[in-house]
């Protein structure tokens, strides 16, 4: 699929327009480039189907855009692209992969000192030449540093909500083949870590040999590593590498077991089984010579005397001791969210309608869905004051009459569903929040985060949190603790002073299921728990197809021992109705 190649161009594109200073139109291409990013269907087919008129169908294709995707899968080139690229040769996805740098300062950068990709950049800032140039300080310079160390430290490995879609789908093809008997994905990716290093994937098959061909040349597959009867490994396109186990029927539990992982979860059930007079090892389990478990990973745990594990909680962080004690916690499951809390539509910087955010939400079997708006303060993001806050009260409520004609929902439940009028607002420097408190008073529920200034000291920051959750119209404070995966650590906060504030004001912490997000992390959602503060799931959502990283939220409060009762969004309509109108 050309999708995620084209969106990159895309969103260069954008970049190179931004640079120059070009209005608006940066933000059509950006806009396009997020579209395609998120697309399940082939560009390619639709094109190849349609042709260039079944493209700008695409809500945030224009005809302009349209014919450079026309072109690019015609030629494999967008001859615009080329042009301005060769007016700047800079390394743009590199660039901006640091915290920090966007399209002004990588402009001024390759002036100034023809920085064109991550290594010049490096070697500029380390040799102080940055600080220097107009606009930039040496505080720039060290967060620079500080951005490029963050990267390194993560390199080689892979968002699961990047990759995740793509398992799924390797998983599927697999589990078609008449050849394949049984199936699972195994290591971090089972465990749904927030990142991946590789994908690890074992079968039950008596005849490999096809399964083998066919994972080699399935579409996709950049190199093949190794190709065997009994192991195989390969790198997809996007960079992640991918191996393919076969495995005995008999040792299948086991395997499974051992290859989940983590090592220290392994290390820790391996010594228990010493304990017994037993060999564990990915084979089985043996008393002597002679194997006595290993078909499932039940009868694995069983024999150990323990209570079979959540692959989220194979962490060894108390899950062996809890489960020996048969006290493990009943993770919240899948299908238990009624509804999605924070979304944005096109009236701020979301890309597809209320009404299409609240079809999807219905088709998902939500019963609410939570429009919450970026506010005024974030101008970029096109962020609503009081008044636009009204005029989309207003729609919010013809929609919500609409919805209530049973015919229009393809369920069928008249009545069930509910658009709710909430916002993200912002926490400014004092802690106070950018909308007025009348407006404020007018919404089912407001969020409050932080979008600004992350770098504020400690004590400052957890005051000016603070001061946000003690506020009565605020009910949810938004991806609590600012990190993003890959690019930047959370902010600095006593986050335990926050945990009492939040127990104290019967204050809600949200789950942002976002990739790059998912804050709270698991030892956060673990603590907040066990303070008894309550949590939310939220996609943040910025179109339909954002809403399906509620799962990625899940696993994530599964990672953090989190119950359904712990977990707000789980409750029906009603009950969160009379939660927010206290
Ligand atoms: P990753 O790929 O870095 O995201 O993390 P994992 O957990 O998928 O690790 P990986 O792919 O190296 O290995 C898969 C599983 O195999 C791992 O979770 C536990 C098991 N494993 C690997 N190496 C060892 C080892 O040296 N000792 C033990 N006990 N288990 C291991
Ligand atoms: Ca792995
Ligand atoms: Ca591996």
């Amino acid at each position: 699929m050309k999708n995620q190649e084209i969106a990159q161009i895309l969103y260069e594109i954008g970049y190179f327009l931004e640079m120059e200073e070009v209005k608006f139109k940066p933000f059509a291409y950006q806009k396009a480039a997020i579209i395609l990013d998120d697309m399940a269907k082939d560009i390619e087919a639709i094109y190849k189907q349609g042709g260039q008129k079944s493209l700008e169908k695409i809500p945030g294709v224009g005809k302009n855009i349209a014919k450079k995707i026309a072109e690019y899968i015609e030629t494999g080139k967008i001859g615009y692209y080329e042009k301005l690229k060769a007016k700047m040769p800079v390394k743009i996805e590199e660039l901006t992969a640091v915290e920090g740098i966007g399209p002004k300062t990588i402009k001024s950068l390759y002036e100034h000192l023809d920085i064109k990709d991550l290594q010049d950049l490096k070697k500029a800032a380390e040799k102080h030449k940055i600080r220097g140039l107009p606009g930039f300080q040496k505080k720039t310079e060290e967060n620079i540093l500080q951005g490029i160390a963050f990267l390194e430290k993560s390199r080689g490995r892979f968002l699961l909500g990047d990759i995740l879609p793509q398992v799924k789908e390797i998983l599927k093809k697999l589990k078609a083949l008449k050849e394949v008997k049984q199936i699972n994905v195994a290591g971090s990716t089972r465990r749904m870590k927030e990142t991946i290093g590789d994908v690890d994937i074992l079968i039950v098959s008596k005849k490999p040999q096809p399964v083998m061909d066919f994972f080699v040349s399935m579409q996709g597959v950049e190199k093949i590593w190794a190709k065997g009867n009994t192991r195989s490994s390969i790198r997809m396109k996007q960079g992640f590498d991918c191996d393919l186990r076969v495995v005995r029927e008999k040792s299948y539990g086991s395997a499974l077991q051992y290859f989940t992982g983590c090592k220290e979860h392994n290390i820790a059930t391996r010594k228990i089984a010493i304990g017994k007079g037993l060999k564990l090892n990915e084979y089985g389990i043996f008393q002597g010579q002679k194997m006595i478990a290993g078909k499932t990973e039940k009868e694995v745990y069983r024999i150990l005397g323990m209570d079979w594990i959540e692959p989220e909680l194979r962490e060894n962080q108390g899950e062996i001791k809890a489960s020996l004690e048969g006290k493990l916690p009943k993770l919240i499951i899948y299908r238990n969210i009624k509804g999605d809390l924070h979304c944005h539509s096109n009236w701020s910087d979301g890309n597809n309608t209320i009404e299409e955010m609240a079809g999807t939400a219905i088709r998902m079997g939500y019963q609410y869905l939570g429009i919450t708006e970026h506010t005024k303060f974030l101008k970029i993001d096109n962020g609503l004051d009081e008044k636009r806050l009204a005029q989309q009260r207003k729609e919010i409520n013809n929609l919500n009459k609409k919805f209530q004609v049973s015919s229009f929902l393809p369920t069928g439940q008249a009545g069930k569903f509910q658009i709710l009028h909430g916002a993200e607002t912002n926490i400014l420097n004092n802690g106070s929040i950018d909308i007025n408190d009348k407006a404020l008073k007018e919404l089912d529920y407001a969020i409050a985060g932080i979008h600004s200034n992350f770098k504020m000291p400690k004590q400052q920051m957890t005051e000016r949190i603070i001061k946000a959750i003690k506020n009565p119209y605020i009910h949810i404070i938004a991806h609590p603790t600012g990190r993003i995966l890959q690019k930047r650590d959370r902010y600095e906060c006593d986050f335990e002073k926050i945990l009492r504030t939040a127990k104290e004001f019967g204050k809600i912490l949200e789950i942002n299921a976002q990739p790059r997000r998912l804050d709270l992390n698991d030892q956060y959602i673990r603590r907040a728990k066990e303070m008894g503060v309550k949590m939310v799931i939220n996609s943040d959502a910025h179109n339909i197809s954002h809403l399906k990283f509620m799962e990625l939220g899940i696993a994530q409060a599964r990672r953090g021992w989190a119950e359904k009762k712990d977990i707000l969004n789980t409750q029906s309509l009603s009950s969160i109705l009379k939660l927010f109108h206290r």
